[in-house]
Parts: C-alpha cells; structure tokens; sequence
C-alpha cells in the first residue's frame, strides 16, 4: 500500500541512509532530483564554452595541457551527471532537449565573458572553489548515483580550483601588467560566484523541501558564507582585493560580513538576458546539431549489432 511505502521511504531519509533507484519515491522528490541533477549537467557541459576558448591561446604548452585536461574533465561530469539523471527515468537526449528549447536552466556563471588568461586562473580559484563549498555536502546527498557521482567530481573540481590558484599565483609573481589583468578579472568574476549559490534563503522556493528530503543538505545563503570565509584569506595570501567594501571580519563570530549581491542582476541572467546567454545557447545548438551524424551512426551501427545477435 502506497502508506507504508511512504513510512518507508520517510525512514530511510530520517536515518540518513541513501534511495536507490529501484526504491519507491514520491513524484515530487523525483522532479526535484531530475531538475537539480539536469542544471548541474547542462552546467557542466555549457562551462566548457568560457575557457575553451582559451586553450588555442594559451601562453604555453603546460598551460595548455592544463586547460585541456580541465575542460575534458568537465565533459566527463556533464556525463557522469546525466547518467545519474538517467536512473530517474529521464533520459540524456530528452534532457538535452529540454535545454535546447529553453525550459531547462545552466548555472548563470557560465553567462560572463572571458576576457583575458587571468579569467581562465580566476574561473579555477572561485568558480571552481564555489562549486567545491557547493558539491561537498551533496556528497551526503539522499540519492545514492548522485552522491556518488558527487564524490569523483568533487576530487577533480580540487586539482581545478589549485590549477586556478597556482595560475593567478604566478601571475602576481610577474609584471605590472599581469598584476592588473589579475585584480580585473577578479573585480569581474567576484559577484557572480557569489550569486552561484542561488537566490537569499527568503526568496529560495525550492530550499525547505530539498532541505527536508536531503538532497541538500545547506541553505544557499550558508553555503555562500561559507566560500567567503573559505575565500578571504585566499585572497589576502594572493595578493588582491576583492571588490566589497563591506567586507570585514566580524570578531564576534570569527566569520566575515559581506554585501548584498545585486539580486536583480541574478533574475535577469537566469531568465537569459546576461552578457553571453545568447551566445552560449548558439554554441551548444549547433554542437547539438553538428553532431547530428554521429548519433545517427551510432543508432544504425546498434541496430546491426542487435540484428546480427538475433541471427
Ligand atoms: N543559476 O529555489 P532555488 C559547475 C534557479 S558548478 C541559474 O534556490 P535550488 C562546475 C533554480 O534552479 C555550477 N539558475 O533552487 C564548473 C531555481 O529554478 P527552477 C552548477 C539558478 O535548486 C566550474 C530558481 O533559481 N552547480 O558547473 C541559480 O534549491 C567551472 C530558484 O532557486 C550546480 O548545479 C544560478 N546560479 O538551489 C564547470 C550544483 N541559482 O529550477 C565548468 C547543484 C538558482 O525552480 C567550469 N545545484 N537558480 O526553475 C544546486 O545546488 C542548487 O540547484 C542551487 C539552487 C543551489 C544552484
């Protein structure tokens, strides 16, 4: 009866242990997944776009081959993620379409430009370090194949965030010129991480059941205290100043207070108006269609293998 798998199901999140796919789950809890899991893929594989676009001008060959294995590393999460998704019942394609046609969302920091190679180091040390104070708790995640998948980006997103650093370390190492291009693209990339973590908790509609059921496991604004305190000292070891006036340790708590990031800015990124939405849309349709041929092939190529099996 469904009241008993109801009670089994609350039990099993009350004793925080993990659903599996196989186990039964109220609709609402599989929707939630399928939307958070679907952003996070399409997150992933639209995130490649801002650095790609540096790896035929990177300054070296080490550089480069950094860069590269990034950038591969975030289409190996798109993946892992979709699998995840997959589980659900939804598949890769049919998510992929639902991004395509604009009724599936992406991270609103994959909508900024890169405007030098001190945004490839900056995108490492904060976008990649948001994403960390982010995915960390979702480790623990109720969804046994989303935390799971979780744990293995979780180890890649550090070798990304330390490639970032060590990148914009060297950077401040260098001349004048470097120096700025570094303190540029941080005044650039610093309010949009913040706004990564989502909307303040008083305007989160999703936060209290995901809250409940531990697919998350912080609320947004937490979890963004969380990366300035993380941040801060990074920062001051670096060398730079971040663009927050109200930025000051509190001596009370030990933490730091912050500004209000321009709430309004977040709204209008997500609903495609950003600074390169229309072009990061662009580029993943006709990726999509580009690559049209070779799904075609696969699908004829698997069809004759099962033909021939049944022979
Ligand atoms: N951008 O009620 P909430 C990466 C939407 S890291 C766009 O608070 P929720 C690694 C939200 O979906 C980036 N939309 O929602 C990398 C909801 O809309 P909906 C990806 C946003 O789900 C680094 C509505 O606003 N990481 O890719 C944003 O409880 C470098 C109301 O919000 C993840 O996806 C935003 N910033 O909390 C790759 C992590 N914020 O769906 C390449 C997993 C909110 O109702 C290079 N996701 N919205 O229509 C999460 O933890 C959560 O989904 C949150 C949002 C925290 C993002």
């Amino acid at each position: 009866p469904p009241e008993r798998l109801q009670e089994d199901f609350d039990a099993t999140i009350a004793h925080d242990q993990r659903i599996e796919p196989r186990d039964w789950m109220p609709d609402g809890y599989r929707g939630t997944l399928v939307r958070q899991i679907a952003q996070h893929a399409h997150s992933e594989i639209i995130g490649m776009q801002p650095e790609g676009e540096w790896i035929g001008r990177a300054p070296s060959l080490r550089r480069k081959a950094i860069l590269l294995a990034k950038v591969q590393d975030e289409a190996g999460h798109g993946l892992y993620l979709y699998s995840a998704a997959e589980t659900l019942g939804t598949d890769r394609a049919e998510l992929t379409q639902r991004l395509i046609e604009g009724r599936q969302k992406y991270s609103s920091i994959f909508n900024y430009p890169t405007l030098t190679f001190a945004d490839v180091g900056v995108i490492g040390w904060l976008v990649d370090g948001a994403a960390i104070c982010n995915q960390v708790p979702l480790c623990r995640s109720s969804y046994g194949p989303y935390a799971r998948a979780m744990v293995r980006i979780c180890k890649e997103e550090s070798f990304h965030q330390r490639q970032g650093y060590e990148l914009l370390m060297t950077m401040m190492r260098g001349t004048d010129a470097q120096r700025e291009m570094v303190q540029d693209a941080v005044d650039r990339w610093w309010w949009p991480s913040l706004m990564m973590f989502g909307p303040p908790d008083d305007a989160s509609p999703n936060s209290a059941r995901s809250m409940a059921w531990k697919i998350k496991r912080h609320s947004n604004d937490e979890l963004r205290r969380r990366f300035v305190d993380m941040t801060v000292p990074q920062a001051e070891k670096l060398g730079v100043t971040l663009p927050d006036p109200e930025l000051r340790r509190n001596e009370q708590s030990g933490r730091y207070d912050f500004g209000t990031p321009d709430w309004d800015e977040l709204t209008r990124v997500i609903k495609g108006d950003g600074p390169c939405n229309a072009e990061r849309m662009r580029r993943r349709r006709s990726a999509h269609e580009d690559g049209a041929w070779v799904r075609e092939a696969a699908t004829a190529h698997a069809a004759k293998q099962a033909a021939r099996a049944r022979k």
